[in-house]
């Protein structure tokens, strides 16, 4: 789709553009329940990129321990509790430029994987820059999807990013595909960026053959400490339209309503959710910061009929009064 084309959907009347994604996103995904990720930190701070968002970048000074690549089994465990609250797929983030197959700490990262599969969730996993043996190690190990943001448009991406370009990620998107892993591939919003720059990272997603499986929309969570700590939040209005223009854009991918639910009232997120929004990251925590609280996440989610049939015994005890 082009610039000009996704800017007229974005633009038209706010209801118009919603019933236009509605339409789409009913043609595509109704019936099919909305998707569960659990979120796990297996290597946290310390990563020498600089990214002007991010908590676990050694060039600021944050609230993020620098911490050494967790034990297997803890992830293990992490599954299980994950799966027994509803989820459908582990992401794990690891806060590195990149790994490479003769890095020993590769190995545990294929144990994670094929233990997760075990399991019965989908893996997903965010390493950061993959050599094309890496990816291809990752897909034989069952890896379901790899997470690599390209977080904004092309031409604001230099303005938050120094140590690596935007070609740099495209180059590593493609070696993921190459190896024949699914690809989740999406962005940050309020970073201090024009409507326009989000508009174009859609363009580049939505111009992808074929576009990503999944499509993560977060707003950025200004960490104390990093350069973006002060930016105003994005009005909601403006999260929704470009959710809505995302699935227009995009009917296949799954759209997820990523970091920034804690600052989003229930209507809003209801909205996100109607626009075409039909993936959350479920539980206590994302990466270094918190997430909306799972049984809120319940209470909604069955104020709206979302709940995943699993899920319903769940909420009738988080409807109970509480004390
Ligand atoms: N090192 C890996 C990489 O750069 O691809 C992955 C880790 S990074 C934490 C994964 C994604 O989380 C980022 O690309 C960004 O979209 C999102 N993210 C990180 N910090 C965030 C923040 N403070 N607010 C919102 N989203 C954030
Ligand atoms: C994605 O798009 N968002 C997730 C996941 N992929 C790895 C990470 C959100 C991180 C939010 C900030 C934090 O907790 O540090
Ligand atoms: Fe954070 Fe990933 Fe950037 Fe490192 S490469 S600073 S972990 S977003």
């Amino acid at each position: 789709m082009t610039l000009e084309h996704l800017k007229a959907i974005y633009h038209q009347p706010f209801f118009d553009l919603l019933e236009q994604a509605r339409k789409v996103h009913q043609t595509h995904w109704k019936g099919k329940p909305l998707q569960l990720c659990a979120l796990l930190s297996i290597k946290s701070g310390g990563c020498s990129e600089d990214c002007a968002y991010c908590a676990q970048s050694s060039r600021y000074s944050t609230h993020v321990k620098r911490e050494g690549l967790i034990p297997v089994e803890q992830v293990v465990s992490a599954a299980v509790r994950a799966k027994a609250a509803g989820a459908t797929r582990l992401c794990m983030g690891a806060a590195w430029r990149g790994i490479d197959t003769d890095d020993p700490r590769f190995l545990s990262i294929l144990e994670m994987v094929r233990r997760v599969r075990e399991t019965g969730l989908e893996a997903c996993i965010t390493l950061g820059v993959l050599s094309p043996s890496a990816a291809q190690q990752l897909q034989k190990a069952g890896l379901t999807v790899y997470n690599h943001n390209l977080d904004t448009g092309e031409e604001f991406f230099p303005k938050i990013v120094s140590t690596h370009s935007f070609r740099d990620r495209l180059e590593n998107i493609r070696r993921i595909r190459e190896a024949g892993i699914g690809l989740c591939c999406g962005g940050i919003i309020g970073m201090g960026e024009s409507v326009d720059d989000r508009l174009s990272l859609l363009q580049t997603l939505s111009s992808m053959t074929p576009p990503p499986d999944s499509v993560p929309i977060n707003c950025l969570i200004p960490i104390p400490g990093t350069p973006l700590e002060k930016q105003p939040p994005v009005p909601s209005f403006e999260l929704i339209r470009l959710i809505a223009t995302a699935r227009i854009a995009m009917p296949q991918a799954r759209v997820r309503l990523a970091a920034g639910r804690l600052k989003l009232s229930p209507e809003a997120q209801a909205l996100c959710f109607y626009a075409g929004a039909n993936s959350i990251f479920h539980g206590e925590k994302l990466l270094t910061t918190n997430n909306q609280a799972p049984n809120q996440d319940i209470k909604l989610l069955q104020e709206l009929d979302l709940l995943p049939e699993d899920l319903l015994g769940k909420a009738e005890n988080s409807l109970q009064p509480s004390a």
